[in-house]
């Protein structure tokens, strides 16, 4: 049987990452989890990865949420340890030093809107539906969908769409800021590489001093200002650094080596 999570690479560095279930819309089951998981931690470490590209199988879903099915043999015990777990390779996505696109191609429901919202930046097709509708099935997310809809979209509308549980089409996913850009469906691929290969133009190092800034914003174990003075101190230090400073004032294109 196929991997319900594949990967390929592109150009210039860039990973696709796709999750494939169609019978289940892309559900995430545990497997897919596990899979993801371990796809994602490799790439991570890859040296020739500089970039990550997530989307679900077809044209119909990104990822239907948690596997429904799972959720109904669940007992307390395990179901703080399958959310925890989740939650832990959400973060992993989120603190990735390398950035990470989601390229939603369809249905974003419940887990699928926390996997997608957990990534870096956020490019819908115009078919794209998010939305937080576990209320609908007596539950609540588990994969971190409480605080990274309020961080996106504000403690207003994130509750109204919380205890609704209804769906945000793409405009609207535009508007609120939930996503960066809309665009056809058969264009979706093309879009979020363009995003990924404008990033990756610049210093590696940047990049993931930049990232790793943005995560200690609502972090209540980081000070933000802190790191961002720690990491410009390191930007300023790096190889890259110099370059791009001195390529300035030369009035030439840097070359950046990710040193
Ligand atoms: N889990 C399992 N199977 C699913 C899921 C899902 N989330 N979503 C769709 N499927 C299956 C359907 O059961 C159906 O299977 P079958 O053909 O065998 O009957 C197949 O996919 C196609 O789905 P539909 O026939 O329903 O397709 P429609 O086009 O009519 O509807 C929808 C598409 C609107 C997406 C609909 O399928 C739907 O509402 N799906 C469920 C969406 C949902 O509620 N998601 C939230 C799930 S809960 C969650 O994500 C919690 C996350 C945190 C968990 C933390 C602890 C583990």
């Amino acid at each position: 049987m196929d991997s319900p999570v594949i990967y390929e690479l592109l150009e210039e560095g860039i990973a696709l990452v796709t999750i494939q279930r169609p019978k289940a819309l892309n559900a995430l089951n545990q497997e897919v989890m596990l899979k993801l998981e371990q796809i994602i931690s490799d790439l991570i470490c890859k040296e020739s990865i500089r970039g990550i590209i997530i989307t679900g199988s077809g044209s119909k879903s990104f990822v239907a949420g948690a596997d429904i099915t799972e959720l109904t043999t669940l007992g307390y015990e395990e179901a703080v340890s399958f959310s925890l777990r989740g939650q832990k390779i959400f973060q992993l996505i989120e603190n990735s030093p390398k950035p990470i696109i989601a390229a939603v191609n369809g249905f974003a429901l419940g887990g699928g809107c926390e996997l997608a919202m957990a990534c870096h930046l956020r490019i819908a097709s115009e078919n794209a539906v998010f939305g937080q509708p576990e209320i609908k099935l007596g539950i609540i997310p588990g994969y971190g969908g409480t605080q990274r809809l309020i961080r996106l979209i504000g403690k207003t509308k994130a509750t109204e769409y919380l205890l609704s549980g209804e769906n945000i089409n793409a405009d609207t996913a535009l508007e609120m800021g939930l996503v960066n850009k809309v665009c056809l469906q058969g264009e979706l691929l093309e879009t979020a590489k363009e995003m990924l290969k404008k990033i990756l133009k610049f210093s590696s190092i940047a990049i993931a001093n930049t990232l790793e800034c943005i995560q200690a914003y609502d972090n209540p174990h980081k000070n933000g200002f802190e790191l961002e003075a720690i990491n410009f101190a390191k930007c300023i230090a790096s190889e890259d650094g110099k370059e791009g400073t001195i390529a300035f004032l030369e009035k030439r294109t840097p070359i950046f080596k990710g040193k």
